[in-house]
């Protein structure tokens, strides 16, 4: 660690996160007339978008939806150039809102928060930087990501690895040049598939190493014509509240560039016959697995649509090992986090792509020139981790963060996160979880979920000081209710299948507790049951005034 510096800055709000949460979190703030600062840990503004910078990086939410709703103006100025952008354009935008908003002036780069301790006499927040600079403020939001901390596999033998390492969360931003090079890859959720296809296209050779085959839809980008965009800017209004009162906070509109939204499937596939279905895979390819009503709802039904899918990449990859090596087998389509690809399954036609099924033999050790499997050992001058990350608590869980009476957020949430509608927690007044667990975040297009909690967190504070009040924090009994709901409407889909291992449940993570963390009730739902909330009194909450009485229950 370099010098220390222990200055001590006082404000309303500190704000630890740059990304799209912690951004407009900050644009909010000081327009309703509050100090506030943003402390980033990256050297720049961008999140997801500063730091996932890997060949193929992309958004999978159309773009005209995947952006801010909060500006008008914002949204007819700027000009997505493919119906779902790369990430240097993602990332060009954020930095476009930066200058925009001239929100630099107030956030504080290359600064990592270790640590938020709650003062409780002060009733105040000591916010403590890496570097030592302590931030003495009344509100402290986390606007940490739910997708920001990566996950690299401890695996025996990692730091013999003569070779060069990468992790798609952490990309060197000058890019890598893999031509020439043979390289490794261990990873096959988004960021592998997204990043296979053209690792393969750039280097000598390419072999995946791949622990669970995931299902993975075409993802049909293309670019934006001035049409489209003419017209869905004349949409945007209806576009943005249809969004915010959905179920994913997406319509797709006009996904498939003609202006015509996407159907809702009406067929059951327990009443097709192998015929009819091998004909919908005839007409369709991989869509046609999407066409049926009842998958999402009986594992049988979800088990035929698994064997539509096995049965379509048999079509597409004609090495029969290689294509039987990429079959999903014993979990159901809509457990993990719906993929799209961009020739994904034509990539391992290439005769310089090996696929290492780690079902029939998983890794042993890295060695110094590549890794050593159960069945045999593959060479390689470059590794790539596509291994994900700690995901919804992994950042929050990193910062050393003390409530009220000396209770740390890290036994709190032993057993898995608790929170109150995924914006607080019992035991820590005046914190704020921007997308945190409990809420819709990762099921939703996140930017229509950070800006229901960035708009719902400042009017909160507002109206705290409307009414000369210091604090608020849920009560234990509204927090212990809300998991359990949470918990309870997941229960029985999918998403929770025992044969389900996701990051959603934090399966990924050895050790980390199973619990199904996001809010699966929709965000349309949850908007309105957060606006219920705090019609009704901050129905579930406490508001203190300076003397610690409560105002109310
Ligand atoms: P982030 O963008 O993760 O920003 C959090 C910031 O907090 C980071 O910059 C981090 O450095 C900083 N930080 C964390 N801890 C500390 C600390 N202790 N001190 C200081 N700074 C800290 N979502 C969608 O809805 N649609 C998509 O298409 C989509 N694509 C994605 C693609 C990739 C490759 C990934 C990884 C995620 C994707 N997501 C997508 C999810 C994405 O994370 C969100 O959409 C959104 O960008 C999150 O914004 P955020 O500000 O909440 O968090
Ligand atoms: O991470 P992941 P990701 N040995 O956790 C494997 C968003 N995102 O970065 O499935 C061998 O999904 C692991 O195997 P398994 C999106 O929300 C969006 O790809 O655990 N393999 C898996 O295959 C996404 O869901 C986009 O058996 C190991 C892979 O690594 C989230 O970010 C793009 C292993 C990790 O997959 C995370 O995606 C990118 C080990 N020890 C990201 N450990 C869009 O397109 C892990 N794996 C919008």
């Amino acid at each position: 660690m370099g010098e220390q510096d222990t200055t001590l800055t006082e404000l309303d709000a500190v704000i630890v996160g740059a990304g799209f949460a912690g951004m407009y979190m900050l644009h909010r703030l000081r327009s309703q007339g509050m100090s506030a600062i943003v402390l980033e840990a990256g050297s720049d503004v961008g999140g997801t978008w500063y730091w996932n910078r890997y060949p193929g990086a992309r958004c999978d939410v159309p773009s005209m939806e995947y952006s801010y709703s909060f500006s008008r103006e914002l949204q007819q100025d700027w000009d997505w150039t493919e119906v779902m952008a790369a990430q240097p354009e993602i990332l060009a935008y954020a930095n476009h809102v930066a200058d925009r908003f001239d929100l630099r002036r107030d956030i504080q780069f290359d600064t990592r928060v270790s640590a938020a301790h709650y003062d409780d006499n002060a009733m105040r927040w000591r916010v403590t930087t890496e570097a030592g600079a302590i931030f003495d403020t009344h509100f402290c939001i986390m606007a940490t990501g739910c997708l920001s901390v990566p996950n690299t596999p401890v695996i025996p033998g990692a730091d013999d690895f003569t070779g060069s390492i990468y992790h798609t969360g952490r990309w060197p931003h000058e890019g890598v040049d893999f031509s020439g090079l043979t390289v490794g890859i261990i990873g096959t959720g988004s960021s592998g598939i997204q990043a296979i296809p053209e690792i393969a296209a750039a280097a000598n050779h390419l072999t995946v190493f791949q622990r669970t085959p995931n299902y993975t839809m075409p993802a049909n980008n293309g670019p934006l014509t001035p049409d489209f965009l003419a017209r869905a800017k004349a949409d945007y209004d209806e576009i943005r509240a249809t969004e915010r009162q959905s179920q994913a906070g997406i319509i797709g509109y006009g996904f498939g560039f003609g202006g015509a939204d996407p159907e809702m499937p009406t067929d059951a596939i327990l009443d097709t016959t192998p015929e009819q279905r091998r004909q919908a895979l005839d007409d369709n390819g991989f869509a046609a697995v999407r066409q049926y009503v009842d998958i999402g709802l009986d594992m049988e039904a979800n088990e035929l649509a698994c064997e539509m899918y096995r049965e379509q990449i048999a079509r597409i990859v004609s090495d029969t090992k290689k294509a039987e090596g990429l079959m999903p087998r014993g979990y159901p389509i809509g457990c993990k986090r719906p993929v799209i690809d961009t020739d994904y399954y034509e990539t391992f036609n290439r005769d310089d792509v090996t696929l290492v099924d780690l079902r029939n033999g998983g890794i042993e050790q890295i060695t110094a020139t590549g890794i050593k499997t159960a069945q045999g050992d593959f060479e390689f001058d470059a590794l790539v981790y596509a291994t994900g990350f700690d995901a919804m608590t992994g950042a929050l869980l990193g910062i050393d963060v003390v409530g009220r009476e000396g209770r740390t957020l890290k036994n709190h949430w032993e057993a898995g996160p608790r929170t109150y509608l995924g914006l607080q927690i019992h035991g820590f007044p005046n914190l704020f979880t921007i997308t945190g667990p409990g809420s819709p975040s990762v099921l939703s297009n996140m930017i229509v979920s950070i800006e229901q909690h960035v708009e719902w967190i400042a009017d909160c504070v507002a109206d705290l000081a409307g009414r000369q009040a210091l604090a608020i924090e849920p009560t234990p009994e509204a927090e212990s209710g809300w998991i359990e709901h949470v918990n309870q409407i997941a229960s029985g889909t999918m998403l929770t299948a025992p044969s389900c291992n996701s990051w959603y449940l934090g399966a990924n993570i050895p050790g980390k507790p199973r619990i199904f963390m996001p809010y699966v009730g929709g965000v349309g739902a949850y908007r309105n049951k957060c606006d219920e909330v705090a019609a009704n009194d901050y129905e579930g909450f406490r508001v203190y005034s300076a003397d610690l009485t409560h105002l109310q229950e």
